[in-house]
């Protein structure tokens, strides 16, 4: 028998690592997801952005299990042939019985090795593996359920993937198997019902019925303990699914959910609290030079801009430099994502910034995909005068620096009344004439194809804002996600997130939200909620949060009505802060990143692998459960200074003196020398610094 090895992941002050006497040699990691080189949602972007750090720890040893679709496969994927070869057997041996399974190497950050499974080309099995199903666990799936139908070939093929591979092992391999959601998650039941010597893990990123529950009028979390679990799937036709998911919960060695709320969830509806939360990470990236962030700010604002020039053509009567972006993007669910409640306080907002003669003009985007028959033309006519215009300029220009040229090779100064004639004239005056418009700018970009029954639509209608002159905030629905190959807006998401001002994401069902996230490693400020896993997160881990541009809004004790004045009063004390106070914040959030990287959550998978592999291979492994990776106690310190709020930060009061308010502006100034002067001398903090920083 072999050795116990002791396995333990290295205290919360350093980076995890495997111990020096944990020997993965023999042991070989497949982690399979309907998701891998297959963008969904977000399990794509957990797997897409945790492979390099998984690769480095696995080496050779780590292999991801997906579907094989062609069109990502000709775009992200390079095909080779298997390195490893008890999986060269494996894949032959399946390749022989009537499966198509492509092994390559993915291309991404790690270039991870993908098992590639072709389920279509063994859907003659699918009757009879139902039939199995059914005999073997009691869980029948309907034909019309193409996703289920697709679960069902997919979790066969993983499960024979598997097996296979231990049968094909000289000596019996340590297996560790990581399923992600349902939709992966019968391989694991599989492998469990045929007794396969894997450890497995299973990891579910949202429940099936929490999302259809939250989605519908439900008080969700005040019922969580109530919910006849096994009706409300069958009333929503989910039963099926739900007995997939709630199996594999049951079944694994390890079950890990991303967030404490999340695993709160999973406990009431899938009736087993997870072993370990596993939150998610991503790859931050770091500039030599820290403050080349903020560049990249005024770069990508200046980029947005153009399109909004473009947009409110005619009806420019804002002042653009003092235009505050704000932003929400994702998965089109209206109400699980807060389009609902930001609507609501972006007319509370226009309301506040009316009455208080604010300069500030705040525009809105949405970008949620929705069905869509393409740009529609006054969108793009916007475009195209924005473009015309710049052309007249640039044509006169070129006009009158040929006269202003003549002039001086004669060696006269220009009579500057004589600089433009009559021609310049007629084509200024022909293109302004152009800009000419008698509608309001749009509000959607798209033509809509159920735009009557579209619900960011329908409220627009119901709030009244439709980008009219006298409107302090504007909104601009964009139902694509952005592309860099746009007409419209040439940019891709990370640009276009790095110029917006603050991402807003009021969600109500959001097991951990990466789009907060994103906009903390790239310094934007953000909006979530206590009901989002990320928010939950950073709540526990910073002192206090919005003085680092995390704010929180509150949608666990506070009604509807409540929680929109909350954002309404965030909304509007961000559009009160100053330049200044906005780039002191922005500097703020981005020290954040270290947290929200792999290579420090990348400890919680780590964890939850010791975990299976000890309860598996108990007479080989040992877990040592007080070495569990833990946060618990570690928080950012609240910052030096004062927080950036006007509202803590400036009195509304007409006492408040001059002399005052000159005093305040110097201490930010001096803040944001010393903000400057770190950014540039100093590398970004490592995790080491951050917990002695909290000490
Ligand atoms: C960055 C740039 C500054 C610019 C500022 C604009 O910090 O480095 O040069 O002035 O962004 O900030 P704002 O919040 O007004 O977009
Ligand atoms: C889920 O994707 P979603 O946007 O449908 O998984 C994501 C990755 O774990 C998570 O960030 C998100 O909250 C969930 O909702």
């Amino acid at each position: 028998m072999p050795l116990a090895r002791s396995l333990s992941v290295t205290s919360l002050s350093g980076l995890e690592e495997w111990d020096e006497e944990f020997d993965l040699e023999d042991a070989v990691l497949f982690e399979i997801a309907w998701e891998v080189a297959n963008k969904v949602g977000g399990i794509y972007t957990v797997i897409q952005t945790k492979a390099r750090l998984t690769a480095e720890e696995w080496g050779e040893n780590y292999f991801l299990v997906g579907p094989y679709v062609e069109s990502n496969v000709r775009t992200q994927v390079e095909l080779i042939e298997p390195t490893n070869p008890v999986l060269k057997r494996t894949i032959d041996q399946m390749n022989a019985s009537g499966c198509k399974i492509y092994f390559g190497r993915w291309l991404i950050e790690g270039s991870p090795y993908v098992v590639l499974i072709d389920v279509g080309f063994t859907a003659w099995s699918l009757d009879r593996w139902k039939r199995e199903l059914w005999e073997h666990c009691g869980i029948g799936v309907p034909w019309f359920d193409r996703e289920a139908n697709d679960a069902v070939l997919f979790g066969f093929l993983t499960a024979w993937l598997l097996g296979e591979y231990a049968a094909q092992s000289e000596e019996s391999p340590h297996i560790v198997a990581h399923f992600h959601e349902w939709l992966a998650g019968l391989g694991l039941v599989l492998c469990r019902q045929r007794q396969l010597p894997i450890a497995t893990i299973f990891t579910t990123h949202a429940t099936l019925l929490g999302r259809y529950l939250c989605a519908g009028s439900v008080d969700f979390y005040n019922n969580l303990a109530q919910f006849n679990v096994d009706k409300e799937a069958g009333d929503r036709q989910i039963y099926h699914r739900y007995c997939l998911e709630r199996a594999a919960a049951h079944c694994t060695h390890v079950f890990t959910t991303v967030s404490q709320i999340t695993a709160i969830e999973a406990e009431h509806l899938l009736k087993r609290k997870p072993d370990i939360i596993t939150p998610n990470g991503l790859n931050v990236k770091k500039f030599s030079a820290m403050h080349e962030f903020q560049n990249l700010h005024a770069q990508s604002k200046s980029r947005i801009q153009e399109f909004v020039r473009g947009h409110f053509y005619g009806h420019l009567d804002f002042n653009l430099d003092k235009c505050l972006f704000l932003f929400i993007a994702g998965r089109y669910e209206f109400s699980n994502k807060g389009a609902d409640v930001f609507l609501e306080a972006l007319a509370r907002l226009n309301y506040l910034l009316r009455v208080n003669h604010s300069d500030v003009t705040v525009i809105a985007f949405f970008i949620m995909p929705a069905r869509t028959n393409n740009f529609n033309v006054e969108t793009l006519k916007g475009q195209a005068v924005r473009k015309q215009l710049w052309d007249t300029a640039q044509t006169v220009k070129e006009r009158f620096g040929k006269k202003l040229y003549e002039s001086l090779l004669v060696g006269q100064l220009p009579d500057v009344s004589k600089m433009l004639d009559k021609e310049d004239f007629t084509i200024m005056k022909r293109a302004i004439f152009a800009t000419q418009r008698q509608s309001q700018p749009p509000v959607c970009t798209h033509n809509m194809l159920e735009d009557s029954s579209d619900p960011i639509l329908s409220c627009v209608r119901r709030i009244g804002l439709f980008n009219s002159s006298s409107d302090r905030v504007k909104i601009i629905f964009h139902p694509e996600f952005l592309s860099s190959t746009s007409p419209l807006l040439p940019m891709d998401y990370e640009e276009f997130v790095r110029g917006c001002h603050l991402g807003v994401f009021p969600s109500y069902y959001e097991p951990w939200g990466y789009t907060p996230a994103e906009c903390t490693v790239m310094g934007i400020p953000s909006i979530s909620t206590n009901l989002s896993g990320f928010g939950c997160f950073m709540e526990e881990h910073i002192a206090d949060p919005s003085a680092y541009g995390i704010y929180i809004l509150d949608r666990r004790y506070k009604g509807v009505d409540e929680s929109c004045n909350q954002l309404t009063s965030f909304l509007f004390q961000f559009c009160k802060q100053s330049r200044r106070q906005r780039i002191i914040q922005r500097n703020r959030t981005e020290r954040l990143s270290d947290l929200l990287d792999w290579r420090y959550l990348g400890r919680f998978y780590i964890a939850a692998r010791h975990m299976a592999l000890a309860k598996a291979f108990p007479d080989t492994f040992i877990y040592e459960p007080e070495e569990t990776a833990s946060t618990a106690g570690f928080r950012y310190p609240r910052p030096a200074s004062v927080p950036p709020s006007p509202a803590l930060s400036r009195h509304s009061s007409p006492h408040h003196s001059e002399a005052e308010d000159n005093e305040e502006d110097e201490r930010y100034d001096e803040e944001l020398e010393a903000e400057k002067d770190r950014v540039n001398i100093r590398q970004p903090y490592t995790m080491p610094e951050i917990a002695s920083l909290s000490a």
